[in-house]
């Protein structure tokens, strides 16, 4: 890890009052802890191209594995720049349909939910019965300094319209492979999003499992739910960073209150950072227990997230409403949505010819071929209404 965490976990447990020795503690020992841990390294595939198994086998034990060094400097900085023009088109609040020059705001009249805010160091969806109420416990919301602004930016859904380096993302040959390795060649989307948790003013998101649909299902297992990719902007750490319980998404839909009061606070114990360096992406299976703190430190995080499903858990079934109004996803839904994954593709390869794209076997079956241009950018225009959202 290259990014030294010791200015900001002090800072950090400043804003814990009487719990500052305990949260100092924590943050301390979860580190020390992710960095034991045997889930880390480059993608490797065999000569055959398949994905090295012991990757498969420490994700499935785990629930989580970083792949490191997967956007190098140049990918990243694209990133920050798309970053850079979408706050610059941010509302200016909440309510807000403008941005600071009064010009119409990102996501303006969109019909699908874009930005998300949250009271600084604030957690919105803890305790409350938002996103069917799988967030069941408030976490600590430490007080932000006064200067800071009313409303922190928290999370922006459908990001894929928004930024051309974060389509690109998506389309990344080795993490489709990735994809492929766990989900099956046929793999269906999930959903797109940027975590954004900035110093001093970014949200907590509680303790959650991210599945809603499976936990009853009789062909229940491990991966059901699909998986998230994360790509960290700036790297990601025991103070800003997802923390998650290793090995939880195969104990089937936890009593997360129940392991708060075990704990005696949300410092669940046996939980640990996810600790990424800027150009790593982790894969988090979305039944691992898992949440964040607010950012109280001193390092920003922008998590480039995106999902996605095996075929089978989202074909014909009705949507969880979590992130999109629920539908059943029929053939013809999967299709619309998975077209995002060929303008993808066609993206990262006219802006990396040097590269092997991916081929996507549902369109390679199909024939069906996607180009990234003017038509397509407008055709990205509200996509998340169909998030296969289960
Ligand atoms: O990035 C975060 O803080 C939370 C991410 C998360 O909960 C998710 O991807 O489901």
């Amino acid at each position: 890890m290259t990014i030294d965490t010791s200015k900001s976990i002090e800072a950090c447990a400043k804003y814990y009052g009487e719990d500052e020795v305990a949260m100092r503690d924590y943050l301390i020992a979860g580190e020390a802890r992710a960095l034991a841990l045997d889930n880390r390294g480059p993608i490797r595939f065999d000569e055959d191209g398949n994905l090295d198994p012991a990757i498969l086998d420490a994700y499935s034990r785990y629930g989580f594995y970083i792949f490191e060094n997967v956007l190098d400097d140049a990918e990243l900085n694209e990133i920050k720049a798309d970053l850079d023009a979408m706050r610059d088109k941010f509302p200016t609040g909440p309510e807000s349909d403008v941005n600071h020059r009064g010009e119409k705001a990102l996501g303006a009249g969109n019909k699908a939910l874009n930005l998300v805010w949250s009271k600084p160091l604030g957690d919105p969806l803890g305790g409350t019965s938002l996103a069917n109420g799988r967030h069941e416990v408030k976490m600590f919301e430490p007080e932000a300094k006064t200067d800071t602004p009313a409303a922190a930016p928290f999370i922006l859904l459908g990001s894929l319209q928004f930024s051309e380096a974060c389509l690109r993302v998506y389309g990344h040959p080795d993490l489709l492979k990735v994809t492929e390795a766990v989900n099956g060649k046929d793999f269906a989307p999930f959903n797109e999003a940027l975590f954004i948790k900035d110093p001093g003013i970014g949200a907590a998101v509680s303790w959650h499992q991210d599945g809603v649909t499976h936990w009853d299902n009789p062909d229940f297992d491990q991966d059901i739910h699909g998986f998230n990719f994360m790509a960290q902007v700036y790297g990601s750490t025991a103070v800003n960073g997802v923390w998650v319980l290793p090995g939880t998404h195969k104990q089937g839909k936890l009593d997360i209150t129940k392991l708060v009061e075990a704990s005696g606070s949300e410092r669940l114990e046996g939980a640990v950072p996810i600790v990424c360096n800027p150009g790593d992406v982790a894969i988090c299976n979305r039944q691992l227990l898992h949440g964040s703190f607010p950012n109280c430190g001193f390092e920003p995080r922008v998590t480039v997230n995106f999902g996605f499903h095996r075929r089978s858990s989202v074909l014909g079934v009705a949507g969880g409403g979590v992130h999109s109004d629920s539908q059943t996803f029929d053939e013809k839904v999967i299709a619309r949505r998975s077209r995002t994954i060929g303008y993808a593709i066609d993206a990262r390869k006219q802006h990396f010819p040097h590269e092997t794209p991916y081929v996507y076997e549902p369109f390679a079956k199909s024939n069906e071929t996607y180009a990234w241009n003017g038509n397509a950018r407008a055709d990205l225009r509200d996509y998340n209404i169909d998030d296969l959202s289960i």
